[in-house]
């Protein structure tokens, strides 16, 4: 068994679509962000960024681990599931893991915080952070095209990526301009187990499709 610490955010549901998916046993912590649960000392023990998601694995020693992608690639070995064992199929996951954790994530999270939450009080961050947004919607919309999912199977690549365009809206991003984004993110929407995931931990968050 393990614990799982979270809140309904992007990084939070990465790993929450990964337990549903392989539906392995966890015991939900939920850790509220906006109260600064994340500063508690309980768990800046587990997760030293103060920062979600974390787990806690009971079955291997109570390894705590932090760092979304970690968490993927250790669940993903842990259960045999969503990463090839095809040496290049691999490679081409931890490729499209890595640019999430480089770029989608940094990026999208930038975008929310100058657009979304704070609009107006620094133009030129908004435009930068937009624009590169967009220029990362054209790679992956580039991505898939001809594809069903980032990396052949479905995979973590996925589970790291599709949470964050879940905000296209806090984007400003119309998913009808990338019609190979639309049509996986909407796939992926109607997965019962990513659907079970955006209520992880339970929120009243309208899990947003586009027109
Ligand atoms: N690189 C980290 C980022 C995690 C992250 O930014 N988590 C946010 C929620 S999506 C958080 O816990 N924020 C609380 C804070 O910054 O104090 C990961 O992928 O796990």
């Amino acid at each position: 068994m393990l614990d799982f610490y979270t809140w309904p955010t992007p990084n939070g549901r990465k790993v929450a679509i990964f337990l549903e998916e392989a539906g392995t046993p966890y015991n939900l912590k939920p850790v509220n962000i906006g109260k600064d649960e994340q500063f508690a000392p309980d768990f800046l023990a587990i997760s030293p960024n103060n920062k979600i998601p974390a787990i806690v694995d009971h079955d291997n020693g109570d390894l705590p681990l932090f760092e979304s992608g970690a968490i993927l690639l250790y669940l993903a070995e842990k259960e045999g599931k969503f990463l090839s064992t095809d040496r290049k199929k691999y490679w081409r996951t931890m490729e499209w893991l890595m640019w999430q954790m480089g770029g989608v994530g940094p990026v999208f999270g930038q975008v929310h915080h100058f657009v979304h939450y704070n609009h107006g009080k620094a133009p030129y961050a908004e435009e930068r952070f937009a624009a590169e947004a967009r220029r990362i919607y054209g790679v992956l919309d580039k991505r898939l095209e001809g594809r069903e999912y980032v990396v052949d199977d479905y995979s973590i690549a996925d589970m790291a990526v599709w949470p964050w365009a879940a905000r296209h809206n806090w984007q400003q991003v119309n998913l009808n301009d990338f019609p190979n984004v639309r049509r996986w993110y909407v796939a992926l929407a109607n997965r019962p187990a990513v659907q079970k995931a955006w209520r992880i931990p339970e929120n009243t968050q309208p899990l947003p499709m586009p027109e």
